[in-house]
């Protein structure tokens, strides 16, 4: 009987490294850091359920302790596995307005990491599958200490992209821009173990399209038309969890159209560029998908603020492309 050999997520990045004679390592530790992150916020995540026995957030618990919101805690989290390293310049999160500082008394690095600790928060309380997502840039800027500068990058020149999902089992998702790797944490040893090595989005892909068709008065008559035209052919299936890590998990591994658009509410969309659509389209374009805004390329996207929002249509090229020859037609809304 022939096994295939069992390879973690660390040893994984050793081998990734070996194949990069110049690299300082300096990158390996981030996504290991990441990963311990990862693993600290999944147990918390897996707990969430017994909030009424282990006290509610915002109270004490039964230790007498004070209990975080799951989403504060899950920033918390990540900030203290990276601040320290030496290896980041600065950092920024979904959660805080402004750029987060390296402390003065460590060390800063060549990289900064942009993450959202923990994306579809609103369903927590319901037991819904969500995620972290990250990105890692190169510092650009002169001077030791990050800036505004170096989190304002394109997303075509992170170096790094991924995003962690505590669904049924907690996996980690990542790309350096040479494929896309998926590890499933085993609980029962602490790791993460490669079991979704090269993912690429199914050809020909699953008829699904993803969005919240509650806010169909809001959209474009564009928008409206494309939808329509997906539910008319009757070929097409409907799943949306609401929860972008999900989602978009469920789209690289069977294909289909991930859209949240702009509508009259959120006239810019409502995902964030930086935190969430570039590092998803790094994922999906590795992947061999694509991702815009329904016009542009959202890699392509030069983002002036730290928290600007973005439409997002991603999933399988054909379908993209299928969205934006609708969306050209009319993008009033
Ligand atoms: P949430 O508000 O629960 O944090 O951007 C956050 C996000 O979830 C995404 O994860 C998700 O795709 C989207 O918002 C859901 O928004 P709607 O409830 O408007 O559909």
């Amino acid at each position: 009987m022939t096994t295939r050999p069992v390879v973690t997520l660390s040893r994984f990045l050793v081998h990734q490294e070996r194949m990069h004679p110049e690299a300082t390592g300096a990158f390996t530790n981030i996504l290991h850091d990441m990963a311990l992150a990862a693993k600290l916020i999944s147990r918390e995540v897996s707990k969430a359920g017994l909030v009424d026995i282990l006290g509610a957030a915002g109270r004490e618990n039964v230790h007498g302790e004070s209990v975080q919101k799951l989403d504060l805690f899950a920033n918390d989290v990540i900030y203290r596995a990276m601040d320290h390293t030496g290896h980041l310049a600065c950092m920024a999160s979904e959660e805080d307005d402004e750029v987060v500082p390296i402390p003065d008394e460590f060390p800063a690095g060549e990289y900064v990491l942009l993450y959202d600790p923990l994306d579809g928060s609103s369903n927590i309380d319901v037991n819904v599958s969500i995620g972290t997502i990250f990105s890692v840039h190169r510092k650009v800027s002169e001077g030791k200490r990050g800036t505004l500068a170096d989190c304002l990058q394109m997303g075509c020149r992170q170096v790094a992209a991924g995003y962690v999902l505590y669904g049924s089992s907690t996996m980690l998702v990542y790309t350096t821009g040479s494929g896309v790797h998926g590890f499933t944490l085993d609980p029962s040893i602490g790791e993460f173990l490669l079991s979704h090595p090269r993912m690429t989005i199914p050809e020909p892909p699953s008829k699904t399209y993803s969005i919240n068709e509650a806010y169909y008065a809001r959209w474009s008559r564009g928008q409206q038309r494309l939808v329509s035209y997906l539910k008319g052919k009757g070929e097409f299936g409907s799943r949306y969890i609401g929860s972008m890590v999900a989602d978009v998990h469920r789209t690289l591994l069977q294909g289909g159209l991930f859209m949240y658009p702009a509508d009259t509410r959120h006239p810019r969309g409502k995902l964030r560029l930086l935190y969430e659509a570039a590092p998803m389209a790094m994922i999906v374009t590795q992947a061999g998908g694509r991702a815009t805004d329904g016009a542009r390329d959202i890699l392509e996207i030069e983002p002036v603020e730290l928290h600007q929002r973005t439409p997002v249509y991603l999933g399988s090229s054909e379908f993209v492309e299928l969205a934006g020859r609708y969306l050209v037609e009319d993008s009033e809304i």
